[in-house]
């Protein structure tokens, strides 16, 4: 029976503990460079078993909030191959979320000023942070445009280039596709956003095919062993929703199941809120089942809400591993304290987003 604190493989990525540390956006990246104290703020935490880095924009175009960072330009990368060093010096492991938002954006934010783009031009119902003069506000998304069939290749080229680059330029462990929470993949995958009448719409097969293809893209590019995959079956995080989740992630997983992928990232019921959600019920271990008896190899990463004994009852039945999110903004020493059994420091939520030391770096290990 495995605890929390053994190590375990995931695909190529060996890795000292089950304790992942969540992709956390925090808005401190102006011109999507990572700052200097990003180094410090990952090393501070390397004692995750995994870092999964804030979602990072794959293009200027998947970029959807204020100062979020990216992977597309030479010194975002040189930025960021910093922070893996200071991350390996420690002997931890890294990967980075690769992030296309979609229509989760607004055109203050897009090249040229133009609209976000989109399975259907459809404005989702949900907010986006501008930051004007350091100070960051909510302000809805835009109207977005639907993309045409010919600018999807594009896009499936621009994660497997994020990926390569990230692998091979910024010295990333692996990386992490963000198929969750509303964003472009998730977006295409579910009904209440994608209206499309082309190959990317209608079936189950069709609303999955752009997640497939920027998975197989970047498998192609850096290989399954140093590849994730971020999915929400249910969250309503940035107005994401489907009439019939359950048949359309089974049929998600079994896809995946055939591309070796390091591991299959589940947040379970609404992203940061409750883990059941009264009228989105979803059965999680028939999720992992379907995927298991697809031949599915990878380790099996649960998320949302976790306290240290749900954790260690996952691992005991047999999740691979548990990422925390907020716990590891406050606490660089989480493992340790789950380890001990010792009190949690409490998040100062006026400081997730956006700012400087305070809130990020400042927060005290124990002693
Ligand atoms: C919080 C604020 C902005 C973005 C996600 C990338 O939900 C995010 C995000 C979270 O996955």
């Amino acid at each position: 029976m495995s605890s929390l604190f053994d190590s375990v493989q995931a695909g190529d990525l060996n890795l000292a503990n089950r304790i992942v540390m969540a992709p956390l956006t925090r808005n401190r990246s102006p011109n999507a460079i990572p700052p200097d104290i990003a180094t410090t703020y990952y090393a501070q935490r390397a004692s995750a078993g995994l870092l999964i880095t804030e979602a990072t924009a794959i293009s200027h175009q998947g970029q959807g909030y204020s100062d979020v960072p990216g992977l597309y330009g030479t010194e975002q990368l040189d930025a960021w191959k910093r922070v893996t060093d200071a991350v390996h010096a420690k002997d931890g492991k890294i990967v980075v979320q690769l992030w296309h938002v979609g229509r989760v954006s607004h055109t203050e934010l897009q090249p040229d000023g133009g609209k976000p783009v989109a399975p259907s031009a459809i404005t989702a119902k949900t907010k986006t942070v501008l930051i004007k003069d350091g100070v960051p506000g909510f302000v809805d998304t835009s109207e977005p445009r639907a993309l045409d069939a010919g600018e999807i290749p594009g896009i499936v080229h621009a994660f497997a280039v994020a990926a390569r680059s990230a692998v091979e330029t910024a010295g990333f462990d692996g990386v992490e596709l963000h198929g969750a929470n509303g964003y472009l993949l998730d977006q295409f995958l579910k009904d209440g956003s994608n209206k499309r009448t082309d190959d990317y719409g209608g079936t189950i097969e069709n609303r999955a095919r752009l997640l497939l293809e920027a998975t197989r893209a970047v498998v192609d590019a850096v290989g399954g062993g140093k590849t994730g995959i971020r999915l929400s079956p249910v969250t309503p995080a940035n107005d994401a929703h489907d009439s019939n989740p359950q048949p359309l992630f089974t049929y998600v997983v079994k896809q995946l199941a055939q591309l070796n992928l390091a591991y299959i990232h589940i947040i379970e019921g609404a992203t940061g809120g409750p883990r059941e959600i009264a009228d989105r019920p979803f059965d999680y271990e028939a999720l992992k089942a379907a995927y298991r008896e697809a031949g599915g190899k990878a380790a099996w990463m649960v998320n949302n809400g976790y306290d240290r004994p749900l954790a260690e009852e996952a691992v005991k039945e047999g999740d691979d591993l548990v990422a925390f999110g907020k716990p590891f903004i406050s606490n660089p020493d989480l493992v340790r304290r789950l380890r001990e059994n010792a009190p949690l420091n409490e998040i100062d939520k006026a400081t997730m987003y956006g700012g400087g030391a305070k809130g990020y770096t400042d927060y005290p290990a124990l002693a």
